[in-house]
């Protein structure tokens, strides 16, 4: 583990021991019991990636800025990178805990999900909340003096509004593709994708370092559209290993054909497919019957989508290293570097 690997994690357990003691909850002991229980499982065991990519893009756009930040990263700004890091991954915790429940899925990070322990069930919709406000008050605690404070909560309020809505459609999508999977196109994946999934884990990070450093966020446009870009990439990723990924490996069991989600995969079955193979799809998507999902995990062999997938990959890490690679400032450009090199190519 890097040095500042090992003091983000530490951050876990200072905030944690604020949020089990902020009177604005009223914890009884019991209570207090049951939230550290809800943060132990769900917040701390991921990948981490979100909230690590505060504390790197913090300290690789902090040259960007100007000559005072020449000096070494202080502990106090590790410290404050990393409770916006840890932030992050907490609204990141809310998100899988509630849609978890939305999908129907089965485990998360190598566990059941939380929903699905025996005395959890949908009291996990309550925990969600409670995860979704510690946010507002861990911000309040470490940054409320800070002139940027306001402009922080509100970026925190605005990508959730854009995660929420895109979840809807998510959800919405599939209830219109359950009557008729002709609305399954490529405009709408990306809609899709770009609201749930790119901009808390793509642009929020890394907005987050942006507003410590006193930037204002509107002149970054050229960064935000390509942090937006792998949004959709990392989807297209997530979509794949839903369906030809190792369990083990990515810690949770897919559902997507089951859920009749508008997914890559099937968009590009639609795309490839001829009629008796669209009447195939249309007769087993979205079914329950194991026998059903495994007709269409057949099909999207048959159409090669493996090769396509690939295909996809190599095609778009050139793209976005081109338009990194024209992006005049080499801060912006090492930080978007790290995020591909983080994701290209993932098998978790
Ligand atoms: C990924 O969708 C998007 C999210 C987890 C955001 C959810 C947002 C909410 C406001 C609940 P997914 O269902 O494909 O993710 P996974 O494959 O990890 O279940
Ligand atoms: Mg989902
Ligand atoms: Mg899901
Ligand atoms: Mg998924």
């Amino acid at each position: 583990m890097t040095e500042l690997k090992s003091k983000f994690v530490k951050v876990y357990s200072v905030l944690k021991k604020e949020l089990l003691h902020d009177s604005a909850f009223g914890l009884t002991d019991d209570s207090r019991n049951w939230v550290e229980r809800i943060m132990d499982y769900n917040v701390p065991g991921g990948k981490l990636n979100r909230g690590l990519s505060v504390v790197d893009s913090y300290k690789l756009l902090r040259e960007l800025t100007n000559s005072k930040y020449k000096s070494e990263l202080s502990d106090d700004e590790i410290f404050l990178a990393s409770v916006l890091g840890w932030s992050v991954e907490w609204i990141q915790a809310c998100a899988l805990v509630l849609d978890d429940i939305m999908d129907h899925s089965h485990t998360r990070r190598g566990h059941p999900c939380w929903f699905r322990l025996p005395k959890v069930g949908m009291i996990a919709i309550n925990d969600g909340l409670i995860l979704r406000n510690h946010v507002p008050r861990i911000l309040r605690t470490h940054f409320q003096t800070e002139h940027y404070y306001l402009q922080l909560v509100d970026l925190f309020h605005e990508v959730e509004c854009q995660t929420i809505a895109g979840q809807m459609l998510d959800l919405i999508t599939t209830l219109a593709g359950e009557i008729n999977l002709s609305s399954y196109s490529l405009p709408v994946y990306q809609q899709i994708t770009l609201s749930k999934t790119s901009y808390y884990s793509f642009y929020l990070p890394v907005a987050c370092a942006l507003v410590m450093l006193g930037e204002n966020l509107e002149s970054h446009d050229d960064m935000k559209d390509i942090l937006l870009e792998m949004g959709t990439y990392f989807q297209v990723q997530d979509d794949y290993l839903d369906c030809f990924g190792d369990p083990e490996v990515i810690g949770k069991i897919g559902t997507d054909i089951e859920d009749n989600k508008c997914t890559w995969l099937v968009v590009q079955a639609l795309e490839h497919c001829n009629e008796e193979q669209k009447k195939l799809l249309y007769d087993n998507y979205g079914r329950k019957d194991p026998k059903q999902v495994a007709k269409v995990k057949e099909l999207y062999k048959t159409l090669n989508l493996e090769d396509l997938f690939t295909q996809y990959e190599n095609k778009t890490c050139k793209k976005l290293t081109k338009s990194i690679e024209a992006l005049p400032n080499v801060a912006v450009q090492a930080v978007l570097k790290s995020f591909l090199a983080k994701i290209h190519k993932r098998l978790k």
